[in-house]
């Protein structure tokens, strides 16, 4: 039995088939999944179905896209209960006017359109997959149900899988965040110093595509070790999203049992 984990697949859904089948995931294992399933790439529909059916060894942690999108959901129900507009959850049609009303809304008050499904993929689902309110408020029901990290122990050691970053209290971070949750999905290099004693923590968040960013490391799995604490940190976003623009950018994947890593 081996336990994996993948993040940042971002619609990337064909690679993540082909990562499954590369590491010959099969019933004994577990899988892991740290989150940011959609958005940027062009499966986001197939992603979405896919997380509804998943067996039951793969756990789903939340990323801050999937966050993000539920919030946008619960916005659109929200008005439609407001401005009791009686949407038919069934049907496409006044779920794509129900859409349209919030954008509008949200215009009128000026808020930025940058905020309101910001990779468009409410907008592509709609249009593409002509999904319902029903199926946007099942994925919304199925986001909040995420948990935000996974603690597991392998042969003595504390694993601990997470969308950005971990750590045990909002005082070890020192200052940025407003709250723990927001750590976990939306935490850069201050993961690397929020670290937990004797641990091991696998996130993703960051591609380490970028060059500005802390866990540049050319599109390979970046690795950082925190004598001090005895702690390994984790970054398996290799930026597979980005692989058209980028040769180096890859989706990974890791084994906690013997950290090894496959890549597609
Ligand atoms: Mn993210």
């Amino acid at each position: 039995m081996s336990t994996y984990a993948i993040s940042d697949i971002h619609g990337c859904y064909n690679e993540l088939l082909a990562m499954l089948e590369k590491i010959n995931f099969s019933k004994s294992d577990r899988l892991i999944l740290a989150g940011d399933y959609i958005d940027r790439g062009k499966q986001s529909y197939e992603m979405l179905k896919w997380l509804e059916q998943r067996p039951a060894n793969i756990l789903l942690l939340r990323g801050n896209h999937e966050e993000e999108f539920a919030a946008y959901i619960d916005l659109m129900l929200l008005v439609d209960r407001m401005e009791e507009l009686d949407s038919d959850f069934s049907s496409p049609a006044d779920t794509a006017a129900l859409y349209e009303s919030v954008k509008y809304l949200l215009r009128q008050k000026e808020l930025s359109a940058a905020y309101f499904d910001l990779y468009g993929t409410i907008g592509i689902l709609l249009e593409q997959n002509h999904v319902t309110l029903h199926d946007l408020h099942k994925w919304a029901d199925m986001i909040r149900q995420m948990p935000y990290y996974q603690k597991i122990d392998i042969a003595g050691r504390n694993y601990i899988v997470v969308h950005a970053g971990y750590a045990d209290s909002l005082e070890s971070i020192g200052g940025h965040y407003e709250s723990l949750d927001s750590f976990y999905l939306y935490a850069r290099e201050e993961s690397l110093r929020s670290g937990v004693p004797h641990s091991t923590i696998i996130a993703g968040h960051t591609p380490t595509i970028v060059e500005e960013s802390f866990a540049c490391n050319g599109g390979n799995v970046f690795r950082y070790y925190n004598a001090e604490k005895d702690c390994v940190f984790y970054d398996i976003d290799c930026g597979c999203v980005f692989r058209d623009g980028n040769p180096d950018a890859k989706l990974a994947c890791i084994c906690l049992e013997d950290e090894k890593i496959f890549y597609i």
